[in-house]
């Protein structure tokens, strides 16, 4: 027994008093068990083990469905260490009023404790936590998620070297609901939410919180990126890591199936959330991603719009607040399929087609093990990683940022990164549809100064001898009815392979005040139904006015990083100058 580990659960344990404490192997025994106790007590329904088996319901608590960025806080001793974007408590505090709340809070419960690895076994990029709960879900989802118990404790070895992760659900009462990180201490505490985002805490907290402060100190990237690797006709595979906000389809994007016509192409899933990333020994940036598993947004998920992840939660599946049929099966809206005659809504009430309310709330998910996933890359384990060619950000704008465009080198690229935005989503508590500047993805997720992190991002780029080039895409533009222009989904391929194209240096562009813009001819639209090169035209404009407002968006965005980057304000002013009023 690792002593390291061993005095920090018996420290827990004295002050949460469980009845029981249990250490998480791993095995399937152990699973068969938490799964029966699970099922005796509600928290789990089985769902018909014949059409999904393996598969569980799960309800959470009605005021319990998202991640909460107002009740999640960076813990540094310096405010500005957790800079301008993150809610920040001083550690003493933090520590002080959570320890009252976890004072005797597991009384008449279980404590697990989960080793856990985030990566695959025996690579350099991978790191241990340790998740002490309270909750038989979290332990199940954790399973999925990661690579649990022995397996992580085999790679810690007798090094204290692991991330402390402290989670009990209390009463799930939002009030007494806190996600605090404290980056100086490898530490996490959460308590009062049995959510996915607050209480799996191998995934945001940290992978990217935890992680991302890691990264800056030992010159790596986390990021909440999807990687995938794009297959050509010759069989020559290119990997590529996208940066998206929350349910803006990393997912679909990483799982994606050609269409028709360009079934000769494959693209191989290697994760669909985050990504790990370190400079390799031939000077090109090194990916992994550290999960082992899918936290995937279920409403909208359906075969057109995703057949993989269908095909991944057919079996061995947590399926949380979707709709539950009376026959045991489950359903979401945008699923593309018949609802049951009957069911239980997401908050457990009596629901029928007619009802009029969501039968599955929007953010409702699967957990689902990616090893499933018929896409899988055979590398999506590779100790060493996949060598990255491309980055790319993105977010739902339905007006101003065109279908695609690529940055004019890696620091144009950072810039790129640091100003884009998107429309607010059901994955987090609060107003769905507004725009925010979202940097990287990272709005929610990055652990430190958002001015550092952008830093970060400039001084890699100077040890990466071979960087990867930076895109930017818009899947979302809308036309004057409110309707999406381009048809997404598997058709994103064809802006995927205008990227592997310039990766390869095989396509011109038109450069632009933005960046690189494709040439209409070069991006292939055959096949498309009622989309035409006039409607590709409208998708790569840039419209003098929008970015007028966006020149000016940015700027108060900037103003509010007291330690932005020269090289940024730089960017910015070159942008004023083609777009700005005199005055901006
Ligand atoms: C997620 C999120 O769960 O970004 O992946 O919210
Ligand atoms: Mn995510």
């Amino acid at each position: 027994m690792n002593t390291a580990v061993k005095a920090w659960v018996d420290e827990v344990a004295k002050t949460t008093q469980p009845d029981k404490i249990v250490w998480i192997t791993g095995s399937e025994s152990e699973k068969k068990g938490l799964e029966n106790e699970c099922l005796a007590d509600g928290e789990l329904i089985a769902l018909d083990q014949k059409k999904h088996p393996g598969c569980f319901y799960h309800r959470s608590a009605r005021n319990d469905v998202a991640r909460v960025e107002h009740l999640t806080f960076i813990c540094s001793h310096k405010q500005e260490d957790a800079g301008p974007t993150n809610n920040w408590m001083a550690p003493q505090e933090a520590y002080a009023k959570l320890g009252e709340l976890y004072k005797g809070c597991m009384r008449g419960r279980t404590m697990y404790v989960i080793p856990y690895l985030m990566g695959p076994e025996n690579s350099p990029f991978s790191k241990v936590g340790i998740e002490i709960t309270d909750s038989r879900y979290v332990v199940l989802n954790m399973r999925i998620m990661a690579r649990i118990g022995d397996v992580a404790m085999r790679h810690l070895g007798e090094s204290g070297d692991f991330v402390k992760g402290l989670h009990s659900k209390g009463e799930l009462d939002e009030n007494k609901r806190y996600i605090c990180h404290f980056p100086e201490d490898n530490t996490i505490w959460s308590f009062g939410s049995g959510y996915g985002g607050n209480a799996l805490l191998g995934k945001k907290c940290f992978a990217l919180r935890i992680a991302s402060n890691l990264g800056r100190h030992e010159d790596w990237l986390a990021e909440h990126m999807l990687i995938l690797g794009l297959e050509d006709k010759k069989g020559e595979v290119t990997y590529i890591a996208a940066a998206f906000p929350s349910a803006c389809g990393k997912t679909n994007l990483s799982m994606l199936v050609p269409p028709e016509i360009l079934k000769d192409y494959k693209v191989w899933t290697v994760g669909d959330d985050i990504a790990w990333m370190r400079i390799g020994k031939d000077g090109r940036l090194w990916a992994v991603n550290p999960e082992a598993g899918f936290f995937g947004v279920a409403p909208g998920t359906s075969k057109k719009s995703n057949p993989n992840a269908l095909l991944t939660t057919s079996r061995n599946t947590i399926f949380t607040n979707v709709l539950l049929g009376d026959d045991g099966s489950i359903w979401w809206e945008g699923m593309g399929t018949e609802p049951p005659e009957h069911g239980t809504d997401w908050k457990g009430d009596a629901w029928t087609p007619s009802s009029g309310s969501l039968g599955a709330h929007p953010n409702s998910r699967f957990t689902a093990p990616a090893e499933q996933c018929p896409s899988i890359s055979p590398e999506w384990q590779n100790p060493e990683g996949v060598p990255i060619s491309a980055i790319v950000f993105g977010g739902r704008r339905a007006k101003v940022a065109p279908l695609v465009y690529q940055s004019f080198d890696w620091k144009h690229g950072v810039f790129v990164g640091a100003t884009m935005a998107s429309e607010t989503t059901a994955a987090a508590n609060g107003k769905v549809g507004v725009v925010r500047r979202d940097p990287m993805a990272m709005l929610p997720f990055c652990g430190y100064n958002i001015g550092d992190y952008f830093q970060h991002w400039l001084d890699m780029g100077k040890k990466i001898p071979n960087p990867p080039k930076i895109f930017h895409v818009n899947w979302f533009r809308t036309d004057d009815n409110g309707k999406f222009i381009w048809p997404g989904f598997g058709n994103n391929l064809r802006v995927l392979l205008w990227i592997l194209a310039r990766c390869k240096g095989e396509v011109g562009a038109t450069q632009s005040p933005i960046g690189y813009l494709p040439n209409p001819d070069d991006i292939n639209i055959e096949g498309l139904d009622g989309f035409t090169r006039q409607s590709l035209i409208a998708l790569l404009d840039i419209d003098k006015e929008s970015w007028g407002q966006e020149v000016q968006e940015i700027k108060e965005w900037f103003e509010r990083i007291p330690k932005l980057p020269d090289d940024l304000h730089k960017r910015y002013r070159v942008l004023n100058e083609w777009f700005g009023t005199p005055h901006s």
